[in-house]
């Protein structure tokens, strides 16, 4: 595997929240997210990932499908392949159907599909340089881990399935993957063990929702307001970018799950 292909990217596809984000799934009652305002923040997004290098395909807000906005959890994409998978929740289960013929159109490379005796949410896979974690959780079934398992290891991947922190949504609700066997955690996935290969920089304290922070090609995009875990990624010498994301977030979304990446 390309030790560069977890962050360097030229393409992304990405989805305008719709109006039905107020019906979105969320783990804790924290209000639903205002449509407009959360537009606005996914319009800073965007022009963030273009900043970085990223050419995005933008797609128009699917109403049927509250929480549409969220694309990664329907694929992941790599350079030898892409796999459309199959998002735990019923209600997000129809997103994929959209989600293909956009891959078929802009992604170069084989399509395939996850079987369908099995579940994964991109939310649950992180791609470091070295190997893939699948985490299983309440979205990422046992049988949809080893099914994705086997078409990454076909295509060259040592992958290793995990769990996800009970406590959040996704695996990387509380990692992220920064490139040159760097991992930003929190400290609870760190106390697991699941890094123990890895250079870690751990989120501070309070700051949990800082891990799922994103680096494309030599941008780190983080969310605002998490300022002692910025101090820290700043030994990186990389330009960070703080992006506004309480809409997402209330959501339980972060700043991976807004875009496909490839
Ligand atoms: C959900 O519960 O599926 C959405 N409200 C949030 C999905 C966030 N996706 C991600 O972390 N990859």
């Amino acid at each position: 595997m390309d030790g560069q292909s977890c962050y360097r990217f030229t393409r992304a596809i990405a989805r305008t929240p719709g109006d039905s984000c107020v019906d979105g799934l969320r783990n804790q009652e924290s209000g639903a997210p205002d449509p407009d305002r959360f537009r606005n923040q996914h319009r800073v997004y965007l022009d963030v990932l273009v900043r970085a290098g990223v050419d995005v395909t933008v797609l128009p807000p699917d109403e049927d499908f509250p929480d549409s906005v969220f694309v990664e959890d329907t694929a992941l994409c790599l350079p030898e392949g892409a796999v459309v998978l199959r998002p735990g929740a019923p209600s997000r289960r129809g997103e994929t159907a959209a989600i293909e013929p956009v891959l078929q159109q802009h992604f170069d490379g084989e399509v395939r599909f996850l079987p369908p005796d099995g579940q994964v949410d991109g939310g649950d896979v992180l791609v470091t340089e070295r190997e893939v974690l699948i985490g299983v959780s309440s979205r990422t079934s046992a049988a949809g881990a080893s099914s994705l398992k086997t078409i990454l290891e076909h295509w060259g991947y040592p992958t290793r399935i995990t769990h996800s922190p009970g406590s959040v949504l996704h695996l990387k609700s509380d990692c992220a993957s920064l490139g040159c066997g760097i991992v930003l955690s929190t400290p609870r996935l760190v106390a697991s063990g699941l890094f123990e290969e890895y250079l870690v920089i751990q989120v501070a304290e309070g700051e949990d929702a800082a891990a799922n922070a994103l680096r494309v090609n030599d941008t780190i995009i983080m969310a605002e307001g998490y300022g002692q875990t910025a101090e820290a990624l700043d030994a990186l010498a990389l330009p960070i970018e703080q992006v506004p994301n309480s809409e997402a977030a209330r959501l339980d979304g972060g700043l991976s799950c807004m875009s496909l990446r490839f």
